[in-house]
Protein backbone atom coordinates (compact mmCIF):
# COMPACT_ATOMS: atom_id res chain seq x y z
CA UNK A 1 0.00 0.00 0.00
CA UNK A 2 1.39 3.62 -0.98
CA UNK A 3 1.81 5.23 2.70
CA UNK A 4 3.06 8.46 0.81
CA UNK A 5 -0.74 8.75 -0.90
CA UNK A 6 -2.58 8.19 1.95
CA UNK A 7 -0.75 10.23 4.46
CA UNK A 8 -1.20 13.52 1.62
CA UNK A 9 -5.05 12.40 0.75
CA UNK A 10 -5.60 12.45 5.13
CA UNK A 11 -3.49 15.85 5.05
CA UNK A 12 -5.22 17.53 2.37
CA UNK A 13 -8.89 17.13 4.48
CA UNK A 14 -7.14 18.08 7.68
CA UNK A 15 -5.73 21.46 5.69
CA UNK A 16 -9.10 22.30 4.41
CA UNK A 17 -10.71 22.16 7.79
CA UNK A 18 -8.09 23.43 9.72
CA UNK A 19 -8.88 26.47 7.31
CA UNK A 20 -12.47 26.93 7.40
CA UNK A 21 -12.08 26.96 11.26
CA UNK A 22 -9.28 29.35 11.76
CA UNK A 23 -10.29 32.85 10.94
CA UNK A 24 -9.21 34.66 7.67
CA UNK A 25 -5.65 37.04 7.99
CA UNK A 26 -7.68 40.08 6.99
CA UNK A 27 -10.54 39.37 9.88
CA UNK A 28 -9.93 41.37 13.17
CA UNK A 29 -7.54 41.44 15.17
CA UNK A 30 -5.72 40.39 11.59
CA UNK A 31 -1.99 40.02 13.51
CA UNK A 32 -3.68 37.50 15.56
CA UNK A 33 -4.54 35.52 12.46
CA UNK A 34 -1.62 36.45 10.75
CA UNK A 35 0.30 34.51 13.32
CA UNK A 36 -1.74 31.87 13.70
CA UNK A 37 -2.16 31.03 9.66
CA UNK A 38 1.90 31.18 9.69
CA UNK A 39 2.30 28.66 12.13
CA UNK A 40 -0.48 26.54 11.18
CA UNK A 41 0.16 26.42 7.31
CA UNK A 42 1.58 24.57 5.00
CA UNK A 43 1.92 23.11 8.67
CA UNK A 44 4.24 19.65 9.21
CA UNK A 45 2.75 15.78 8.74
CA UNK A 46 -0.50 16.22 10.63
CA UNK A 47 0.62 13.01 12.25
CA UNK A 48 -1.51 13.25 14.98
CA UNK A 49 -5.12 14.28 13.59
CA UNK A 50 -3.61 11.46 10.62
CA UNK A 51 -3.63 8.94 13.25
CA UNK A 52 -6.75 9.78 15.03
CA UNK A 53 -8.81 9.54 11.54
CA UNK A 54 -7.22 6.10 11.18
CA UNK A 55 -7.82 4.72 14.67
CA UNK A 56 -11.76 5.64 14.07
CA UNK A 57 -12.05 4.31 11.02
CA UNK A 58 -9.90 1.06 12.30
CA UNK A 59 -12.88 0.38 14.78
CA UNK A 60 -15.86 1.42 12.11
CA UNK A 61 -16.31 4.72 12.51
CA UNK A 62 -18.28 6.08 9.48
CA UNK A 63 -17.97 9.60 7.81
CA UNK A 64 -16.08 12.68 9.05
CA UNK A 65 -17.37 12.68 12.39
CA UNK A 66 -13.92 12.55 14.01
CA UNK A 67 -12.10 15.51 12.06
CA UNK A 68 -13.48 18.15 13.92
CA UNK A 69 -11.27 16.05 17.12
CA UNK A 70 -8.40 15.56 14.55
CA UNK A 71 -8.40 19.44 13.70
CA UNK A 72 -8.39 19.85 17.98
CA UNK A 73 -5.35 17.70 18.13
CA UNK A 74 -3.61 19.57 15.59
CA UNK A 75 -4.22 22.90 17.19
CA UNK A 76 -3.11 21.35 20.88
CA UNK A 77 0.38 20.57 18.68
CA UNK A 78 0.63 23.90 17.26
CA UNK A 79 0.47 25.75 20.36
CA UNK A 80 3.16 23.38 21.89
CA UNK A 81 5.63 23.67 18.99
CA UNK A 82 4.96 27.76 19.11
CA UNK A 83 5.44 27.66 22.99
CA UNK A 84 8.49 25.28 23.45
CA UNK A 85 10.70 27.36 20.68
CA UNK A 86 9.80 30.66 22.79
CA UNK A 87 12.90 32.17 24.42
CA UNK A 88 11.95 31.35 27.85
CA UNK A 89 12.42 27.47 26.56
CA UNK A 90 14.05 25.76 24.02
CA UNK A 91 14.75 29.58 22.07
CA UNK A 92 14.44 28.36 18.52
CA UNK A 93 14.71 29.64 15.32
CA UNK A 94 13.20 27.95 12.81
CA UNK A 95 10.56 25.56 13.15
CA UNK A 96 8.17 23.52 10.31
CA UNK A 97 10.93 24.91 7.88
CA UNK A 98 10.63 28.90 8.78
CA UNK A 99 11.87 31.26 11.19
CA UNK A 100 9.71 30.59 14.57
CA UNK A 101 6.58 32.33 15.38
CA UNK A 102 7.95 34.90 17.91
CA UNK A 103 10.93 35.29 15.44
CA UNK A 104 8.48 36.41 13.27
CA UNK A 105 5.56 38.19 15.16
CA UNK A 106 7.30 38.85 18.15
CA UNK A 107 7.14 37.10 21.96
CA UNK A 108 4.04 38.43 23.13
CA UNK A 109 2.36 37.85 20.19
CA UNK A 110 3.61 33.96 19.83
CA UNK A 111 2.24 33.42 23.57
CA UNK A 112 -1.20 35.04 22.41
CA UNK A 113 -1.37 33.02 19.50
CA UNK A 114 -0.05 29.71 21.64
CA UNK A 115 -2.94 30.29 23.96
CA UNK A 116 -5.56 31.10 21.37
CA UNK A 117 -4.59 27.67 19.47
CA UNK A 118 -5.13 25.66 22.69
CA UNK A 119 -8.16 27.26 23.92
CA UNK A 120 -9.99 26.76 20.69
CA UNK A 121 -9.53 23.44 20.43
CA UNK A 122 -11.44 22.91 23.44
CA UNK A 123 -13.78 25.11 22.25
CA UNK A 124 -13.87 23.50 18.85
CA UNK A 125 -14.28 19.65 20.34
CA UNK A 126 -16.82 20.73 22.67
CA UNK A 127 -19.30 22.96 20.39
CA UNK A 128 -18.97 19.16 17.75
CA UNK A 129 -20.29 17.39 20.70
CA UNK A 130 -22.94 19.77 20.80
CA UNK A 131 -23.57 19.59 17.54
CA UNK A 132 -22.20 16.42 16.14
CA UNK A 133 -23.57 12.68 16.45
CA UNK A 134 -20.69 11.23 19.05
CA UNK A 135 -22.42 10.00 21.59
CA UNK A 136 -22.08 13.34 24.17
CA UNK A 137 -20.54 10.91 26.95
CA UNK A 138 -17.67 9.70 24.25
CA UNK A 139 -17.20 13.23 23.71
CA UNK A 140 -16.61 14.26 27.52
CA UNK A 141 -14.54 11.28 28.39
CA UNK A 142 -12.47 12.62 24.86
CA UNK A 143 -12.19 16.41 26.11
CA UNK A 144 -11.54 14.80 29.65
CA UNK A 145 -8.53 12.83 28.42
CA UNK A 146 -6.77 15.00 26.00
CA UNK A 147 -6.97 17.70 28.74
CA UNK A 148 -4.73 15.30 30.71
CA UNK A 149 -2.62 13.90 28.11
CA UNK A 150 -1.64 17.94 27.22
CA UNK A 151 -1.81 19.26 30.91
CA UNK A 152 -0.84 18.55 34.40
CA UNK A 153 -0.12 14.77 34.15
CA UNK A 154 1.08 14.95 30.38
CA UNK A 155 2.90 17.06 28.31
CA UNK A 156 3.54 20.06 30.55
CA UNK A 157 5.04 17.49 33.65
CA UNK A 158 7.40 16.09 30.78
CA UNK A 159 8.44 19.28 29.56
CA UNK A 160 9.32 20.49 33.04
CA UNK A 161 11.24 17.65 33.23
CA UNK A 162 13.22 17.94 30.19
CA UNK A 163 14.09 21.41 31.05
CA UNK A 164 15.22 20.63 34.55
CA UNK A 165 17.22 17.77 33.07
CA UNK A 166 19.80 19.85 30.46
CA UNK A 167 22.93 19.90 31.14
CA UNK A 168 22.63 16.75 34.22
CA UNK A 169 23.39 13.20 34.22
CA UNK A 170 19.90 11.03 34.16
CA UNK A 171 18.93 7.94 34.09
CA UNK A 172 16.79 5.75 31.28
CA UNK A 173 13.76 5.91 33.53
CA UNK A 174 13.55 9.98 33.67
CA UNK A 175 14.20 9.81 29.71
CA UNK A 176 11.80 7.54 29.28
CA UNK A 177 8.84 9.87 31.61
CA UNK A 178 9.90 12.84 29.73
CA UNK A 179 9.45 11.30 26.29
CA UNK A 180 6.38 9.21 27.16
CA UNK A 181 5.16 12.48 28.71
CA UNK A 182 6.23 15.29 26.27
CA UNK A 183 5.28 13.63 23.24
CA UNK A 184 3.82 10.16 23.94
CA UNK A 185 0.99 11.48 25.92
CA UNK A 186 -0.37 13.87 22.91
CA UNK A 187 0.46 10.66 20.20
CA UNK A 188 -1.27 7.79 22.35
CA UNK A 189 -4.50 10.35 22.95
CA UNK A 190 -5.11 10.89 19.49
CA UNK A 191 -5.19 7.28 18.92
CA UNK A 192 -7.60 6.75 21.78
CA UNK A 193 -9.92 9.90 20.95
CA UNK A 194 -9.90 8.11 16.76
CA UNK A 195 -10.85 4.58 18.80
CA UNK A 196 -13.02 6.05 21.32
CA UNK A 197 -15.52 7.98 19.26
CA UNK A 198 -15.29 5.52 16.10
CA UNK A 199 -17.34 3.19 18.86
CA UNK A 200 -14.12 1.27 19.97
CA UNK A 201 -14.71 -2.19 22.01
CA UNK A 202 -12.86 -2.57 25.15
CA UNK A 203 -10.56 -5.41 24.00
CA UNK A 204 -10.13 -2.66 20.50
CA UNK A 205 -9.46 0.35 22.87
CA UNK A 206 -6.93 -2.23 24.77
CA UNK A 207 -4.99 -2.61 21.45
CA UNK A 208 -4.93 0.72 20.63
CA UNK A 209 -3.03 1.37 24.00
CA UNK A 210 -0.47 -0.67 23.22
CA UNK A 211 -0.04 0.67 19.98
CA UNK A 212 0.11 3.83 20.58
CA UNK A 213 1.89 4.07 23.40
CA UNK A 214 4.69 2.30 21.22
CA UNK A 215 4.59 4.50 18.35
CA UNK A 216 4.39 7.42 20.61
CA UNK A 217 7.93 6.88 22.23
CA UNK A 218 9.22 5.09 19.30
CA UNK A 219 8.12 8.85 17.20
CA UNK A 220 10.77 10.70 20.07
CA UNK A 221 13.38 8.24 19.98
CA UNK A 222 13.51 8.69 15.86
CA UNK A 223 13.52 12.46 16.34
CA UNK A 224 16.48 12.31 18.58
CA UNK A 225 18.02 10.09 16.44
CA UNK A 226 17.63 12.82 13.79
CA UNK A 227 18.57 15.22 16.04
CA UNK A 228 21.83 13.23 15.25
CA UNK A 229 22.03 12.01 11.95
CA UNK A 230 19.10 14.17 10.42
CA UNK A 231 18.87 16.82 7.99
CA UNK A 232 17.32 20.32 8.39
CA UNK A 233 15.44 19.21 5.07
CA UNK A 234 14.13 16.15 7.05
CA UNK A 235 13.51 18.20 10.63
CA UNK A 236 12.17 21.38 9.18
CA UNK A 237 15.10 23.08 11.51
CA UNK A 238 18.86 22.57 11.59
CA UNK A 239 19.76 19.09 13.88
CA UNK A 240 21.79 19.35 16.46
CA UNK A 241 20.25 21.71 18.90
CA UNK A 242 19.34 19.27 21.52
CA UNK A 243 23.17 18.10 21.49
CA UNK A 244 24.14 21.71 21.53
CA UNK A 245 21.43 22.31 24.53
CA UNK A 246 22.50 19.42 26.61
CA UNK A 247 19.26 18.07 26.65
CA UNK A 248 18.99 14.51 27.55
CA UNK A 249 18.23 12.25 24.52
CA UNK A 250 18.28 8.41 23.54
CA UNK A 251 21.19 8.89 21.38
CA UNK A 252 22.68 10.58 24.27
CA UNK A 253 22.26 7.87 27.14
CA UNK A 254 22.37 4.33 25.14
CA UNK A 255 24.24 5.73 20.96
CA UNK A 256 22.58 5.73 17.98
CA UNK A 257 22.55 1.85 16.81
CA UNK A 258 20.66 0.81 20.40
CA UNK A 259 18.44 4.07 19.96
CA UNK A 260 17.58 2.59 16.71
CA UNK A 261 17.13 -0.93 18.04
CA UNK A 262 14.87 0.33 20.66
CA UNK A 263 13.04 2.18 18.38
CA UNK A 264 12.55 -0.79 15.84
CA UNK A 265 11.79 -3.00 18.72
CA UNK A 266 8.93 -0.61 19.61
CA UNK A 267 7.54 -0.43 15.88
CA UNK A 268 7.53 -4.37 16.48
CA UNK A 269 5.10 -4.23 19.23
CA UNK A 270 2.95 -1.72 17.78
CA UNK A 271 2.44 -3.54 14.82
CA UNK A 272 1.73 -6.60 16.86
CA UNK A 273 -1.17 -4.63 18.96
CA UNK A 274 -3.10 -4.49 15.48
CA UNK A 275 -2.98 -7.98 15.21
CA UNK A 276 -7.16 -7.83 15.82
CA UNK A 277 -7.64 -5.83 13.36
CA UNK A 278 -6.71 -8.26 10.46
CA UNK A 279 -6.11 -6.83 6.99
CA UNK A 280 -8.02 -3.30 8.01
CA UNK A 281 -4.90 -2.24 10.34
CA UNK A 282 -2.88 -1.72 7.29
CA UNK A 283 -2.99 2.35 7.49
CA UNK A 284 -1.99 2.29 11.22
CA UNK A 285 0.65 -0.54 10.11
CA UNK A 286 2.32 1.59 7.81
CA UNK A 287 2.29 4.94 9.90
CA UNK A 288 4.40 2.73 12.43
CA UNK A 289 6.46 1.90 9.84
CA UNK A 290 6.64 5.31 8.57
CA UNK A 291 7.36 6.55 12.33
CA UNK A 292 10.07 4.16 12.77
CA UNK A 293 11.91 4.96 8.93
CA UNK A 294 11.43 8.33 9.04
CA UNK A 295 15.02 9.22 7.21
CA UNK A 296 18.03 8.24 8.80
C1 LIG B 1 3.56 23.34 25.94
C2 LIG B 1 5.75 24.55 25.95
C3 LIG B 1 5.02 23.32 25.80
C4 LIG B 1 5.72 22.22 25.56
C5 LIG B 1 5.23 20.90 25.55
C6 LIG B 1 5.37 18.86 22.92
C7 LIG B 1 6.24 19.87 23.54
C8 LIG B 1 6.27 19.97 25.00
C9 LIG B 1 6.97 20.70 22.82
C10 LIG B 1 6.99 20.69 21.36
C11 LIG B 1 8.38 20.65 20.82
C12 LIG B 1 8.96 19.31 20.66
C13 LIG B 1 10.26 19.23 20.00
C14 LIG B 1 8.34 18.25 21.08
C15 LIG B 1 8.79 16.93 20.89
C16 LIG B 1 7.81 16.27 20.02
C17 LIG B 1 8.10 16.51 18.60
C18 LIG B 1 9.10 15.66 17.97
C19 LIG B 1 7.45 17.48 17.98
C20 LIG B 1 7.52 17.68 16.53
O1 LIG B 1 6.44 16.97 16.02
P1 LIG B 1 6.29 16.67 14.49
O2 LIG B 1 7.56 16.06 13.98
O3 LIG B 1 6.13 18.13 13.89
O4 LIG B 1 5.04 15.88 14.27
P2 LIG B 1 5.28 18.63 12.65
O5 LIG B 1 5.88 19.96 12.30
O6 LIG B 1 5.41 17.61 11.54
O7 LIG B 1 3.87 18.79 13.10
Amino acid sequence: MDIDKYLTGKKRVIDAALGKIIPKETDFPQSLHRAIRYTLFPGGKRIRPILAMAAYEVVGGKGNGILPYACGLELIHTYSLIHDDLPALDNDNYRRGKPTTHRVFGEAMAILAGDALLTEAFHLMGREGLEGEADPRAVIEVIGEISRAVGLAGMIAGQVVDIESEGKKVELPILEFIHTHKTGSLILVSVRTGGRLGGARDVEMEALTRYGKAIGLAFQITDDILDVKGSRDSMGRPPGVDMARDKITYPALLGVEESKRRCDELIGQAIAALELFGNRGKHLREIANYIGKRNF
